[in-house]
């Protein structure tokens, strides 16, 4: 069954994001009020639609299971009944600080800033559990599981899909569920409920599929436009889409989103300090380590305080007071992860304005 492309069906949106298009709807947290909560609470959580948001009853929604061997439909009740995992994980959009990447040279996508992130706690069933108890024959020959939704449209393709490697998915270190709760509470149509994809760690774009309702283990990738012709970085020297066209078979999609740290605010609070906050998120190589600091992209650079970070997929905020300072000023942040790999000065520029990760910057 499909639906038509209509935007006046859609469930009342957050007030307290800032819209940068309206069908689909897509809007992120202001940046300064993201970095004073640990767990983002739902109206900052930002919300990124290729195409409308539906409302869907949780006592009919079934999924499909399905591989070359047959098929099995589960309802909720049956999801519910396997057991409950509780993970705290940032959701990430690919395009988070698309809109810096952008200044370098102008970029296809929507035009985001640095509130393209969430970090929730997020309750389902895992993948892994979900697969035994559909019992799908997985042949020697699967190696991906593919995830859709076909009950709402979207505007590339006609459902929405994405995957991730069979084995990555079923391996329960790396968290992957099928969400049904965010912050403890049922998870709300406007992220993806009654059932969504949560892809620890990895870019939300596809991969974290709201509206889950098939799942197919395949030999192949998913064939979806998302997976296949969106959500790549291309080589600097792809400036058009029609250069892209012949290239997206040819570089891999996105999974881990690099290390990265941005501020939130900078606050004067005596005439020469300044307070700072901000987040941090780890790249594919474990986590952050530490946060830096500097002044005028001064030598010297002042470890951040850390203020929370919850297991290995949560976001990191941090804190930190310089003192010393002008009348005005740019505070820089640079995030540090377990493996020594230091956020770099610059990003390099791609087509699509994904996996934005040069220092932060903020003025005061
Ligand atoms: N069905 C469906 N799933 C989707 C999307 C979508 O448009 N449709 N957007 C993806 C992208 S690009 C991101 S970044 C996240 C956003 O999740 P959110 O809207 O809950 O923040 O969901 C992903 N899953
Ligand atoms: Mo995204």
């Amino acid at each position: 069954m499909t639906f038509p492309m209509d935007y006046s069906q859609e469930p009342p949106h957050s007030e307290h994001l800032i819209i940068q298009a309206k069908e689909p709807f897509n809007a992120e947290a202001p940046v300064t009020a993201l970095v004073e909560f640990a767990i983002t609470p739902e109206d900052l959580v930002y919300a990124r639609n290729h195409g409308p948001v539906r409302e869907f009853e949780e006592e009919i929604y079934t999924i499909t299971v399905q591989s070359k061997g047959g098929q099995v439909k589960l309802g909720m009740s049956e999801i519910k009944s396997l057991p409950k995992t509780r993970i705290v994980a940032a959701l990430q959009c690919a395009g988070n600080r698309r809109n810096e990447m952008g200044a370098i040279k102008p970029v296809n996508g929507v035009g985001w800033d640095s509130g393209v992130i969430a970090n929730c706690s997020w309750a389902g069933a895992r993948l892994k559990d979900v697969l035994e108890h559909a019992q799908v024959d997985v042949n020697d020959s699967s190696t991906h599981v593919c995830f859709a939704s076909y009950a709402t449209l979207c505007q590339d393709d006609k459902f929405y899909g994405s995957s991730v490697a069979l084995d990555y998915g079923k391996s329960p270190e790396n968290g992957v569920l099928l969400a049904y709760e965010m912050n403890d509470e049922p998870l709300s149509a406007e992220h993806g409920g009654p059932l969504r994809v949560v892809v620890p760690g990895y870019l939300g774009a596809s991969r974290w599929v709201k509206w889950l309702d098939t799942i197919t283990i395949s030999d192949d990738e998913s064939p979806n436009f998302y997976q296949q012709r969106d959500y790549k970085i291309l080589p600097p020297e792809v400036e058009n889409k029609a250069q892209a066209t012949s290239l997206w078979s040819k570089y891999p999609s996105m999974t881990a989103l690099p290390l990265n740290s941005v501020i939130g605010s900078v606050a004067k609070t005596c005439p020469s300090t300044v307070f700072v906050k901000g987040y941090a998120v780890p790249g594919g190589a474990g986590s952050v380590a530490a946060v830096e600091v500097t002044v005028n992209e001064g030598e010297t650079w002042y470890p951040a305080k850390i203020t929370y970070q919850e297991g290995k997929w949560s976001w990191t905020l941090w804190e930190a007071e310089l003192t010393g300072v002008g009348e005005t000023g740019e505070v820089c942040c640079r995030a540090i992860d377990e493996a020594g790999n230091i956020q770099p000065k610059e990003s390099s520029w791609n087509l699509r304005g994904v996996a934005y990760n040069a220092w932060g910057r903020m003025k005061w």
